[in-house]
């Protein structure tokens, strides 16, 4: 059945919509599994990536409130938290988690009501005062465009801003699913797909690379899946700014999108296809906290060449009932890499190696 398209991938062709819709359509989990393991292959040889982060939110309040989101919470209510700066330091610093030292920080949070730009600046700042060689990726693209808005400097010299303060990179948190009629009931009050693209267009400009995701598994269709692809790919072309992909399986507890976990199948299609579909992405990401263990080390052989890394600390998933624990060493990264048959490679934020575990 897939005979065609298998002929079309191995001659390095580009995929259509039609295409991928074919792939999403298909049983033949296998076939789609080992031409997307060729292609990981091709970019990456035998490599799977991992790093020593730590994940930190700096608050969950959000004037937001995604229907999808079970970490937010409005100022006041039970369960709001927002930390001082001296507490975002003191978790970078030295613990008897045997992770040290950390090569980068993922900052993520709600948008809060009341914090000004300064603040988000010098929390920035004195990460990088405190920590001059730890990678900062913050503030995804929809804390970016808030931050503009609060600032009234617009997205250009918000970014710069930002990046003067030590901003590295951006993670690709807050795409969701691009489609109107899908987000109007995710996440009404979130920018709209058109404007996380600009952002990252912005951000890629300015000369700060970033990564893109997609949550899935939740009230969208395959073929919403698919055109927010295609746009990653459009915008990829223009920019070459993203360096990972990275589908987010969607988790139901305690939000307001009721509906089931998505399944281990929909899992590795979902990521063999992007891998397959975002020919010029050169890394596809499974997330390990999202997927769990098990899935994310069959996603290695699946096309995926990353599993991102020691986390420490993880709040957005464990909220919405994420089973997994928050942290994993660098010993249990190797070995679950090892045991998928790939060549565990330690990584910095821009994916150069820093230790081959052969
Ligand atoms: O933007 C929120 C998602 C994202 C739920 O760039 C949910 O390296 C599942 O973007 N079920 C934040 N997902 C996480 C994120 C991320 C994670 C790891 C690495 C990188 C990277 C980025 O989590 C949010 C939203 O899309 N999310 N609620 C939920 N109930
Ligand atoms: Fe706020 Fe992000 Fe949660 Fe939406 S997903 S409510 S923007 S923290």
């Amino acid at each position: 059945m897939l005979k065609s398209l298998e002929k079309k991938i191995s001659g390095g062709k580009r995929l259509t919509k039609a295409d991928a819709l074919r792939l999403f359509e298909s049983d033949d989990i296998f076939t789609i599994g080992r031409l997307a393991d060729s292609l990981a292959g091709k970019k990456n040889g035998r490599k799977a990536y991992f790093i020593r982060n730590r994940h930190i939110n700096p608050t969950n309040i959000c004037v937001n409130r995604c229907r999808f989101c079970a970490f937010s919470r409005s100022e006041g209510q039970e369960g709001a938290f927002e930390l001082t700066i001296k507490e975002i330091i003191k978790k970078l610093k030295p613990s008897n988690l045997n992770l040290q030292p950390f090569s980068e920080v993922h900052l993520v949070g709600g948008l809060h009501p009341h914090w000004p730009f300064e603040h988000y600046l010098e929390i920035i700042s004195s990460i990088r005062k405190h920590f001059p060689k730890l990678h900062i990726k913050a503030f995804t693209a929809v804390e970016i465009d808030y931050m503009s808005g609060i600032s009234g400097l617009g997205l250009g010299k918000t970014l710069f801003a930002l990046k003067s303060a030590g901003l590295d990179s951006m993670p690709g948190g807050g795409a969701e699913i691009f489609a109107p009629e899908v987000r109007q009931l995710l996440c009404p009050e979130k920018i709209t797909g058109r404007r996380w693209l600009d952002v990252m267009e912005a951000a890629h400009k300015a000369g700060i690379r970033t990564n893109a995701t997609m949550l899935y598994g939740h009230i969208e269709e395959v073929h919403h899946r698919v055109d927010h692809m295609l746009k990653l790919r459009d915008l990829q072309d223009r920019t070459s700014g993203f360096q990972a992909f990275i589908p987010l399986a969607y988790h139901p507890q305690n939000t307001e999108i009721k509906g089931g976990y998505t399944s281990g199948i929909d899992d590795l299609k979902t990521i063999a296809i992007s891998r397959l579909l975002l020919d010029n992405f050169d890394h596809i990401k499974a997330y390990w906290v999202m997927l769990g263990e098990k899935i994310s080390q069959l996603a290695l052989k699946f096309g995926a060449d990353d599993i991102d890394g020691t986390i420490v600390e993880e709040k957005i998933t464990r909220s919405a009932g994420g089973l997994t624990g928050g942290a994993m060493t660098v010993e249990q990264l190797v070995a679950l890499i090892k045991k998928a048959g790939k060549v565990p490679v330690e990584r910095d934020s821009f994916y150069k190696k820093v230790r081959v575990y052969s």
